[in-house]
């Protein structure tokens, strides 16, 4: 990742496909919208289960407080939303990170800016991956002036482990062996935690069986949140970042198609976080070990720090909502849906 990029430059560097955002004016199953004929969009921003209008005619946003800033659109977030597939290289390799810890000040919500630290210009920070085995040789620069660090959840040796200050302007290098298989998260440990997390430092690592996954359609949904109203008190609370983005524009995926979403929990202040899926149930590999589900739900529960891989097929095309099951979480900004098309 490039040293001083925007994050819309580092969003746009990427390039993943995948998302395909529609607009329109139509409501969630194809019910005649009042002002003419509904169209079969299940993508439509702004759209709804069913056809609940307003008394002045005007269908309800569905519940959440925080929309996107204006300057974000379709697309903006697909680095995020989708992670960087598996790469040909053997279990094994050594890897080379470039981490960069920059101050800048983004906007997380419609109107809301956050004066943010970032791992590489962005909140969460890059998705990592590798292959069970890999090493990882991390290059910390710390561009600030606070001291900073970067301790990864998972497998590695002791004096690796990112707990002690990397002082302003200061640089280290990690050496982390990749594993075990799942995902893990990676964050800023220098005191106060809960400050230099929820400011902005904190990521997703996916690290690989050596055979690899089974095919499927991967989204990645990290959840955090801003203290926009008092420190210690999530005002905004985010799936990778911006506010109500999956609201406005749902991930966008085949019916009937294998979908696994890699989630992961970095919201500070909150005792218990959760991901609900409306219409289907799924398969649950916590912390995303093991070759075999642990159980199925339509809710997992997720402890600061704890993740998940869950995977599931929708069915039929349609909307499908996600959103924390602590409904105050869902409404300062995480609701969000899956279009099945
Ligand atoms: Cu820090």
């Amino acid at each position: 990742m490039g040293k001083g990029l925007s994050r819309r430059e580092l969003l746009k560097k990427a390039g993943f496909g995948g998302a395909v955002f529609l607009g329109g004016s139509v409501l969630g199953h194809g019910v005649q919208h009042r002002a003419g004929a509904a169209e079969e969009d299940y993508t439509n921003p702004g759209s709804i289960g069913h056809s609940v209008l307003h008394r002045d005619g005007a269908p309800t946003l569905y519940g959440h407080i925080h929309a996107p800033p204006a300057g974000i659109g379709p697309g903006d977030l697909d680095l995020h939303t989708f992670p960087p597939p598996p790469d040909d290289l053997p279990a094994g390799s050594e890897r080379d990170v470039e981490i960069n810890v920059e101050e800048r000040l983004i906007e997380v919500g419609s109107g809301a800016q956050v004066e943010a630290w970032t791992y590489n210009g962005t909140v969460p920070g890059p998705i990592i991956r590798a292959k069970e085995g890999d090493l990882l040789r991390v290059h910390l620069v710390n561009g600030t002036g606070n001291p900073h660090n970067i301790h990864f959840h998972g497998s590695h040796r002791p004096e690796h482990d990112g707990w002690e200050p990397v002082p302003p302007f200061g640089e280290t290098i990690y050496e982390i062996e990749a594993g075990p298989a799942g995902v893990h998260p990676y964050h800023c440990h220098t005191p106060p935690l809960s400050e230099h997390i929820s400011r902005g430092l904190h990521g997703m690592m996916i690290v690989d069986p050596p055979g690899g996954r089974p095919p499927a359609t991967e989204v990645a949904l990290l959840l955090s949140g801003f203290s926009t109203e008092q420190i210690g008190r999530n005002g905004i609370v985010v799936w990778n970042g911006v506010a109500g983005f999956y609201h406005n524009y749902p991930i966008k995926v085949g019916a009937k198609e294998r979908i696994r979403v890699y989630l992961v929990n970095m919201l500070e202040y909150e005792p218990l976080a959760s991901f609900h899926l409306h219409g289907e149930t799924f398969d649950v590999y916590p912390a995303g070990m093991g070759d075999r589900p642990a159980s199925r739900e339509d809710t997992v529960a997720l402890a600061m720090g704890q993740r998940a891989i869950v995977e599931f097929t929708l069915p039929s095309v349609g909307r499908y909502m996600f959103h924390p099951h602590q409904h105050w979480l869902a409404e300062r900004g995480a609701m969000g849906w899956f279009a099945a098309v």
